[in-house]
C-alpha cells in the first residue's frame, strides 16, 4: 500500500520535471521604442526540437517607423542578411524572400503588439555560432545578440 503511494508520487514528480524541461524551449524577449532588445542572449537547450520565441514590442511607435522582428542566422551572415533585407520591404518582414541563410524569422510588429516565432531546430548544430537580430532597416547593427543552442 505504502509502496504504491510512493510510486505515484515519483510519477508525479517526473511529469512535473518533464513539463519544466519543455518549457525552457519557450523564450520571451521584449523590444522597445529605443531600438533595444531586453536581452543580449537567447539561450535554449540543444535538446529542443522546436523553439518558440515570443517577441513583445513594449513601445508605442508603429511598425512602419519602429518595427521590430527576430531573425536567426549564423553570426557570419548577419550583415549580408540585414543588408539584403532592407530592400525586401515590410511586407516581407525585411527578409529577402527565400533567403536560405535564415533559419527562422518572425513578422515585424509595432508598439503594443506581440508575435510568436516557432521553428524547427533540425538545421541547427549544438554549439553553433548563431545570432538573433532585428532586420528592420538600420536596426540590425545594434539590435542583436547571441542565440545559444547548446
Ligand atoms: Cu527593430
Amino acid at each position: 500500500m505504502k509502496l504504491r503511494y510512493l510510486l505515484s508520487i515519483t510519477t508525479l514528480f517526473a511529469a512535473a520535471f518533464s513539463a519544466q524541461a519543455s518549457a525552457s524551449c519557450e523564450v520571451t524577449v521584449e523590444a522597445n521604442d529605443m531600438m533595444k532588445f531586453s536581452t543580449d542572449v537567447i539561450s535554449v537547450p540543444a535538446t529542443c526540437e522546436e523553439v518558440s520565441i515570443t517577441l513583445k514590442h513594449t513601445g508605442k511607435l508603429p511598425a512602419a517607423s519602429m518595427g521590430h522582428n527576430i531573425v536567426i542566422t549564423d553570426t557570419a551572415n548577419v550583415q549580408g542578411v540585414g543588408t539584403d533585407g532592407m530592400s525586401a520591404g515590410l511586407d516581407n518582414s525585411y527578409v529577402k524572400p527565400g533567403d536560405d541563410r535564415v533559419y527562422a524569422f518572425s513578422k515585424v510588429i509595432g508598439g503594443g503588439e506581440e508575435t510568436v516565432l516557432t521553428f524547427d531546430t533540425s538545421a541547427l548544430q549544438a554549439g553553433g555560432d548563431y545570432t538573433f537580430f532585428c532586420s528592420f532597416p538600420g536596426h540590425w547593427a545594434i539590435m542583436k545578440g547571441k542565440f545559444e543552442f547548446k
